[in-house]
């Protein structure tokens, strides 16, 4: 992902532009100027694998050519994981840099899911439906909900809690300092 476009969308304030601009909706401007599109995460879908490009449109039409451009297939691409750990990381990275904790997150107002607690598909028990019916009869593939399964986004902003630790540019530029006086 651009390093240009990854410091803008780290220094979005706002919960709903942060989400839309990392998952590559919308880019915001240093104006805070809206422009929707393929961006960030959405762009990279598009762009492993190849593309097609019409340029002669504003903005310019990206046709993705690869797995990688296709939500049933994406997963079986090693980049996706690859792809979407970074976003992860860059989640983390955002709530470090003074968006921690449950006051950023909306409690009310999004689809249903997105709520900070909501019960998220599929680790909701059958509770709700998936939009994309069309892959399928998906809730017949899940497995037997307990109670102890069920998952809110408010159980998962802590990446910590959940065994997961992201290497900050303050550890980064220390190990760069040992290598370079070790050798
Ligand atoms: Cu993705």
């Amino acid at each position: 992902m651009p390093k240009k476009d990854v410091e803008r969308v780290l220094a979005l304030n706002d919960y709903s532009l942060f989400r839309a601009a990392l998952e590559g909706f919308i880019s915001v401007d240093e104006q805070g100027k809206v422009t929707p599109g393929g961006f960030l995460h959405n762009y990279i879908h598009g762009l492993v694998g190849g593309a097609q490009i019409d340029a002669s449109t504003r903005p310019v039409k990206f046709k993705g050519l690869g797995t990688m451009s296709n939500i049933p297939s994406s997963p079986y691409d090693p980049v996706f994981w690859l792809h979407h750990a970074n976003v992860d990381r860059l989640w983390a990275q955002w709530q470090e840099n003074g968006h921690k904790g449950s006051n950023f997150y909306p409690a009310d107002g999004q689809p249903y899911g997105y709520n900070l607690k909501d019960l998220m598909w599929p680790w909701d028990g059958g509770m709700s439906t998936p939009k994309a019916t069309a892959l399928g009869d998906l809730i017949s593939l899940l497995p037997n909900f307990d109670s102890n399964d069920l998952v809110r986004p408010i159980d998962v902003l802590n990446h910590r809690e959940l065994g997961y630790t992201y290497e900050t540019r303050e550890q980064e530029t220390r190990k760069e300092f040992y290598l370079w006086n070790k050798f």
